[in-house]
């Protein structure tokens, strides 16, 4: 039975995943997928007909984000947990449909006859349900609509998927909003419309982009309010002699509580990918056990946990199929899952992972100390924005660029060290997220004080980045536009599709975007794209940074 997936830049430019992902997704987990997806719309089209008559929905509310995010890329690979997240949904279709009906009921009005995901009962068994999967595949809408119209419609499902991932991290520490959960039905229902304008659906992938920024706006109230604003700090990136834990994912909170549980467990704590901005924080960075960050960005895992001699607690994406080596040394926790690791559930208790850690090795003795300052949040750049405005003004700066997004395993990604390496001397480079593992242990030196790299964070932290420039902005008297600033952009997943989808929306232009394009995007979207936005797809360094500083 082939699958459809092109939701991300592993499969390139060419036709899609149909047999087996390349990220390790097999044809029964990427059918079970696309169910979810399926029951998200039909949870959502009686949530978003509930929420019309003033109803909240909050089972279908969380349980939608759920969907959304167990479906991004390289979170969840379990068809057991996947076909118990199908169960779910169907239950909580059917409570907000009884919402929906009585909400109806107490208005005096006639509820509406639905069709499609709302009524679509999935089969009881496996192969059933992977039957009726088929039918709902990208693939065949690609067939009876054309690849255009499908192509906005995953565009925009994809831009739902990110959000629905930052949404959750905000979610998790305690920031929400009923708009933006009231903007996910509405999208939702109007995808399980099957739209098919053009222009509609491209204003549709605007709006997310647009809600999107309310949710980094939340997740940045979240990870700030909680943990307090990042603060440059030097991390540690050789191990220590001891026993060890490493810290992999997006997700704060998971590592505040193992860090509570493993106090005074002769156990030290290490963040690896995406986890590294936490040592800035200083309610996170407080624990002395925290001693540093360990390996490079999620695709060269299965390496570097292998020769981790503790335990992994993996929080969020990005999980590759384990080794045999470690299989029984890594935990999953929150909606990232892999069939036969040991999933830590919404207890967090994470003793299994503090007793595999005191029974592995851990390292024998100290590596040279070398370390990397992180910690440049919006809060700790605009600190000193003063001293940034005035090296701008006495020439000391000439450009801003900012190299972010994801990392990944593909050939092509080398552009951005060489692209980081070649950037002038009298040029601050700010970057986030994990695609920076390809050039943030390098040497960049200062500008009268200021450092020549600046690391904003995760790719959770991409609001900072956009206040950053804003607040520059605002300084020099302009807009984004006008500024000496280049946003350089490496994707992979779809957190990555949203945060371009907002900067789009924020009319942000003259971006480069690599290593290669969506395959979602067929020529005449990125027609568009390239029309209004002057988007562009990433060419050599050389003639990227001629073309950018000659401007
Ligand atoms: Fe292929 Fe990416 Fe989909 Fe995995 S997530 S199946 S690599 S397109
Ligand atoms: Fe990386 Fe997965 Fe996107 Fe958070 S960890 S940026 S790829």
């Amino acid at each position: 039975m082939n699958m459809f997936c092109y939701q991300c830049e592993q499969t390139g430019q060419g036709k899609g995943c149909t047999q087996h992902g390349v990220c390790g997704k097999d044809s029964e987990t990427a059918h079970l997928q696309d169910v979810l997806v399926y029951l998200a719309k039909g949870i959502a089209q009686y949530a978003h007909r509930a929420n019309q008559l003033g109803v909240s929905t909050r089972d279908a509310d969380l349980t939608i984000i759920e969907l959304l995010f167990s479906t991004v890329t390289n979170v969840n690979f379990d068809p057991d947990r996947l076909s118990q997240l199908v169960k779910r949904a169907v239950n909580v279709r059917e409570q907000t449909r009884q919402s929906y009906e009585q909400a109806c009921k107490q208005a005096g009005q006639k509820p509406q006859t639905l069709s499609g995901p709302a009524l679509f009962q999935p089969a009881d068994d496996r192969k059933g349900l992977l039957a009726q999967a088929e039918e709902l595949s990208i693939a065949k809408r690609i067939n009876t609509q054309g690849p255009d119209v499908t192509g906005l419609q995953e565009l925009l499902t994809y831009g739902l998927k990110g959000t629905a991932a930052y949404t959750d991290h905000a979610h998790i520490l305690g920031q929400e909003d009923d708009e933006v959960f009231a903007y996910f039905h509405e999208a939702l229902d109007y995808l399980a419309g099957n739209p098919t304008d053009i222009d509609n659906l491209t204003a549709a992938c605007l709006k997310c982009g647009e809600i999107n920024l309310r949710v980094m706006q939340l997740l940045d109230a979240a990870n700030t309010g909680v943990y307090g604003h990042p603060e440059p700090t030097r991390v540690r990136v050789t191990p220590i002699k001891g026993r060890c834990i490493l810290v992999s994912g997006h997700d704060l909170r998971d590592l505040e509580l193992l860090l509570q549980q493993t106090e005074g467990k002769g156990i030290n704590i290490y963040t690896h990918g995406e986890m590294l901005p936490c040592h800035g924080y200083p309610g996170l960075k407080k624990y002395k056990h925290l001693v540093g960050n360990y390996g490079g960005a999620w695709q060269d895992q299965r390496k570097e946990f292998e020769a981790f001699p503790g335990a992994i607690l993996m929080t969020t994406n990005c999980i590759q199929k384990p080794k045999e080596s470690y299989m029984n040394r890594i935990f999953t926790t929150g909606l990232v899952a892999w069939p036969g690791v040991t999933h830590v559930g919404p207890d967090k208790n994470f003793t299994p992972v503090i007793k595999a850690a005191l029974a592995a090795p851990g390292f024998t003795e100290d590596a040279p100390e070398k370390t990397i300052t992180v910690g440049f949040g919006r809060n700790a750049v605009l600190g000193v924005a003063d001293k940034v405005i005035e090296a701008v003004n006495a020439g000391k700066i000439r450009h801003f660029f900012l190299i972010g997004g994801c990392d990944g395993a593909k050939p092509g990604r080398n552009y951005y060290t060489d692209f980081a390496q070649a950037v002038p001397d009298d040029c601050v480079i700010l970057t986030l997220a994990c695609g920076k593992y390809r050039f943030n242990k390098l040497e960049f030196g200062d500008i009268g004080g200021i450092p020549r790299l600046l690391d904003v964070g995760q790719c959770n932290d991409a609001y900072s980045a956009i206040q950053i420039a804003l607040a520059l902005a605002n300084a020099f008297g302009t807009d984004v536009n006008s500024l000496p600033l280049t946003l350089v952009l490496s994707w992979y997943e779809q957190k990555a599709v949203c945060i371009l989808l907002t900067l789009l929306h924020l009319g942000i232009k003259n971006m480069r975007l690599g290593p290669s394009l969506p395959a979602f995007v067929t020529p005449p979207v990125l027609d568009v794209l390239q029309k209004t936005f002057n988007l562009r797809p990433i060419t050599t360094p050389q003639k990227d940074l001629q073309a950018i500083l000659s401007r």
